[in-house]
């Protein structure tokens, strides 16, 4: 269901949970969870917390790596608004309200259009895509991903030839915050990607991990996944994207331009000016097998090379 974005979401939009869980997209232990939720024995929180998703086989996953265990993927996290620490999300991020969720699309588009989590859900076949994933601090994990490519989602705003940067706003409350004030951060948490690198097809529309919803701590109920850059491109939690004529503001540019530029593309040849980006630690291995090799462009320069084409990309790093 399309909304115009100047129209409320009348009630009858949002999703009862037992249409939820009844969907023939869920699959599997949305039967048991079903049964407990007519029980009124679950919450909805943890009922969409043990949801599975269908998805289709992907052309755009990455292979023969072994993936990061779901423990490790689900309780090692950066998500600032529920702690610094990386054991904090998966402690304080249990009450982010995830249903009902909506999405505004807006700015220089033809089509401002307004989302409610469910219908983005079901506007295209869910892929299970398995991308790396690397952190600016170093450390890299291998997730298997569900979602759809965000340009799906774009075209369907047709955007204005002024359309040059795309801007992701995250959800922020503050009364859910763990420790509010605890860091100089100007929220809502803000990132941004360039017309061309949004379209990408890469660039996944991310709704889950390892067949199921993403767990509150890695996003829910959307996120962004942008596999060739350091994981703060990937906002977590989405309640907007802008559509604008000029590069927007970014959080960690804002808070450290010298350390976190705005392109900030995996790179070994650019080193962060406090650690070396020519090696990262995979997480959840044995100590003495961490270390690898960081790859140019984490290992997509053949799929997103040209996109940086003659630019100077320790300059735009
Ligand atoms: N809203 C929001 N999005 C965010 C962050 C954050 O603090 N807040 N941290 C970023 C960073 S630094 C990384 S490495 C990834 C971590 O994603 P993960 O916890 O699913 O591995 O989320 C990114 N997205
Ligand atoms: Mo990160």
């Amino acid at each position: 269901m399309l909304i115009r974005q100047s129209e409320e979401i009348p009630s009858s939009e949002i999703t009862p949970k037992e249409d939820y869980i009844n969907r023939r997209r869920f699959i599997g232990s949305a039967g048991a969870a079903g049964l407990a939720l007519s029980a009124g024995l679950l919450s909805t929180r943890e009922a969409f917390a043990s949801t599975k998703l269908q998805t289709v086989k992907s052309a755009l996953t990455t292979t023969g790596e072994d993936l990061t265990s779901y423990k490790d993927v689900t309780s090692y996290n950066n998500f600032y608004e529920f702690g610094t620490g990386k054991s904090e999300p998966a402690i304080y991020a249990k009450d982010l309200p995830t249903r009902p969720w909506t999405l505004k699309i807006d700015g220089k588009v033809k089509k401002p259009l307004t989302f409610d989590i469910d219908t983005l859900l079901k506007l295209r076949p869910l892929e299970e895509r398995v991308y790396r994933h690397r952190c600016v601090e170093a450390w890299s994990m291998v997730i298997p991903w569900i979602g759809y490519s965000l340009s799906e989602l774009i075209k369907l705003c047709e955007p204005l030839s002024t359309a040059k940067y795309v801007q992701f706003l995250s959800w922020y409350d503050k009364k859910y915050m763990h420790w509010p004030g605890q860091t100089s951060i100007n929220w809502p948490y803000s990132e941004g990607l360039r017309m061309d690198e949004a379209m990408h097809p890469l660039t996944l529309l991310t709704f889950g991990l390892y067949g199921e919803v993403l767990p509150n701590q890695n996003g829910a109920p959307l996120r962004l996944t942008v596999p060739w850059k350091y994981g703060f491109k990937s906002a977590k939690s989405i309640v907007a994207i802008r559509f604008l004529d000029h590069q927007p503001p970014t959080t960690w540019n804002d808070l450290a331009p010298d350390e976190y530029g705005f392109y900030s593309n995996v790179n070994p040849n650019v080193d962060h000016p406090r650690w070396t980006q020519k090696t990262e630690r995979r997480i959840g291995l044995p100590f003495y097998q961490q270390k690898r090799t960081t790859l140019f462009l984490n290992g997509y320069a053949d799929q997103v090379g040209s996109l940086y084409a003659g630019m100077d990309l320790k300059k735009n790093f």
